[in-house]
């Protein structure tokens, strides 16, 4: 098995010399090459992690939702040029002590918050509000919380217009469900992996709490297209080359 590059016209070409079990065996770690670049792509698409609250624990979960009238809020801080939201990832359960049917439509309201400076919690009024209401991507993970039923976990997401806030400054932030049309469940925003932190939960109007949780989410920014260019050329180069195994 040996490989020759060639230039023909104006376009390099690479052979492939050998025995035709050889040529799969190759063509076969080609096609999965080819798999991993088209996720790295898509990789990009979702845009970049600039805040990382962890990712869900399966151990708990505090109701954010208009059903039972309270909220979470958990804090983020972002870096000098990752400053730019452009999709919000969250983790939550849907369940009651008697049930857990999850309903099938969501109804979440995302409110960005600066910090009260003289009592370090959300300020009275947000700063934004973002109306996702059902049109938020629901995903299973097949990861369940057990604790009198298995509450799957689910994954959301969802794209907004571009945010930007102040770069190393301390901003909040409440995901609210409302489900109350769902009779029998609340909607809960996951505890993350943190061991302790410094999640509030609040009911009604009442005073915050801490929960010394930490809730799942993950900001990210919006992609950069230099990269994709330079990766979509890349795959064009590549599906040229494999046209060129096949013949
Ligand atoms: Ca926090
Ligand atoms: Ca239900
Ligand atoms: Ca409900």
């Amino acid at each position: 098995m040996g490989f020759a590059l060639t230039f023909k016209g104006s376009t390099f070409s690479l052979q492939i010399t050998g025995s035709g079990k050889m040529k799969k065996i190759f063509g076969i770690g080609f096609s999965i090459f080819m798999m991993l670049s088209v996720f790295l792509i898509t990789s990009v698409v979702a845009g970049p992690v600039i805040f990382d609250n962890g990712l869900p624990d399966y151990l708990n979960g505090y109701a954010s939702d208009i059903h039972t009238t309270s909220k979470v809020a958990d804090d983020f801080i972002l870096l000098e040029g990752s400053n730019t939201i452009a999709d919000i990832h969250w983790w939550g359960i849907y369940g009651t002590a008697a049930t857990n049917t999850p309903p099938d439509i969501d109804d979440f309201t995302i409110r960005f918050y600066i910090t009260n400076p003289d009592t370090g919690e959300p300020a009275a009024d947000y700063l934004e509000e973002i109306l996702v209401g059902n049109n938020v991507n629901r995903e299973g993970t097949g990861e369940f919380i057990s604790k009198v039923h298995d509450y799957e976990v689910f994954s959301y997401w969802v794209d907004i217009d571009p945010l930007v806030l102040d770069a190393d400054t301390q901003y909040w932030l409440t995901i609210i469900n409302d489900t109350t049309s769902d009779s029998d469940d609340y909607w809960f925003w996951a505890t993350s992996s943190y061991e302790t932190g410094n999640g509030l939960w609040r009911y009604a109007d009442e005073p915050w709490q801490g929960t010394n949780s930490e809730f799942a989410f993950q900001l990210t920014a919006v992609p950069e297209p230099s990269t994709l260019l330079l990766l979509g050329t890349g795959l064009i180069g590549l599906a040229g080359f494999r046209r060129k195994l096949r013949n």
